[in-house]
């Protein structure tokens, strides 16, 4: 039997749209018997899979999926043991940005980053509605905030998805790659990708509607393909990495930054925090490790301690 070759554009949990090298676009079911072994999913196959399937009839039936670069996951609220992977495959993360309108606090940029991390996805931090940072004030904040990331090794750019400023530097970005865009509520993320491709408007308004009528927990992603040769996975999945669990332990590892730096701690369990001869802490000194970054640091690894012994207190 013919075998080929497809891209997951679209999943509802029992049918899915696979593209096909050449383009093509098609419906597809799972092999009866299909089973994935290690990962314990409510979903064996995501947006962003490439599988293998053959035809009967007209419909694809997939019998194997690659081995995944990457992919998030969400755990079911209800089947604690079970998660649903949101999306597979993925080359990088935006994270739109707005200082002020609305606000974004840099806890949650540094939370959302050592979650993306975790995932080992790289993210690309995007200010947006440049336009409006208009007194010296908000210049110079936005200029602190570049430096502090700028020291963590992260890619920034700024730009205006209104006034159409900075978005071919995003468009030389995305092309030939599957991103995502996060952010919070209102920093522009829908503005930004109607203004990527004009074909794409009305699929990002359907989108957005539909996010508003609260059906986002049974929402599945999909797949959109850009002219310019780029793709978005809308997922209504990830509006940050909140759920994700960071383990103490390996915290810093989520730290760019003092992940390059750790090797020379005396300690190689160290957290950085009380030990002695430490050379994360020795870098922060020496202005290597933004001061910033390291709070947030201490603030995750202590709310999770917090976490950790209520959970334990429930359990008695
Ligand atoms: N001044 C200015 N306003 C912008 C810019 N980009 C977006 N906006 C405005 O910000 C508001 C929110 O933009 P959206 O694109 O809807 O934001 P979103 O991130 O998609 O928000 P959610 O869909 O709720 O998550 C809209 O009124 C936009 O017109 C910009 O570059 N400059
Ligand atoms: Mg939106
Ligand atoms: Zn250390």
């Amino acid at each position: 039997m013919e075998e080929f070759r497809g891209l997951v554009v679209k999943s509802t949990g029992s049918w899915y749209d696979l593209e096909k090298e050449n383009g093509e676009r098609l419906n597809a079911r799972l092999k009866g018997k299909f089973r994935l072994k290690g990962l314990k999913s409510t979903n064996p196959v995501a947006v962003g899979d490439w599988v293998k399937f053959h035809m009967e009839r007209d419909e694809g039936v997939i019998h194997t999926i690659e081995d995944r670069k990457n992919y998030i996951i969400r755990r079911s609220i209800n089947l604690s043991k079970q998660i649903q992977i949101i999306a597979a495959n993925i080359d990088q993360l935006f994270l739109v940005i707005t200082i002020d309108s609305p606000p974004t606090t840099l806890g949650f940029i540094d939370r959302f980053l050592a979650g993306a991390e975790a995932y080992r996805i790289p993210t690309v931090l995007v200010y947006n509605k440049i336009d409006l940072y208009e007194t010296e004030e908000q210049k110079a904040e936005l200029r602190k905030w570049q430096s502090i990331y700028k020291l963590a090794g992260y890619d920034q750019i700024e730009l205006s998805a209104e006034q159409k400023i900075g978005i071919d530097t995003l468009k030389d970005l995305m092309k030939d790659k599957t991103s995502i865009f996060s952010g919070h509520s209102g920093v522009g993320k829908s503005t930004l990708v109607n203004s990527l491709d004009k074909n794409f408007q009305l699929r990002v308004n359907e989108i957005s509607d539909y996010h508003k009528t609260g059906k986002h927990t049974t929402t599945f992603a999909e797949l959109f393909k850009l002219s310019f040769g780029g793709r978005i996975i809308d997922t209504p999945g990830i509006k940050g990495f909140g759920t994700v669990e960071l383990e103490n332990e390996v915290l810093s590892h989520y730290f760019p930054e003092m992940r390059s730096k750790m090797g020379g701690c005396k300690f190689n369990n160290c957290v950085h925090i009380n030990e002695p001869k430490c050379a994360v802490k020795e870098a922060l000194e020496r202005g290597e490790i933004a001061l910033e970054r390291y709070d947030n640091y201490l603030s995750m690894y202590y709310d999770d301690e917090k976490e950790h012994h209520r959970a334990k207190g429930v359990r008695g």
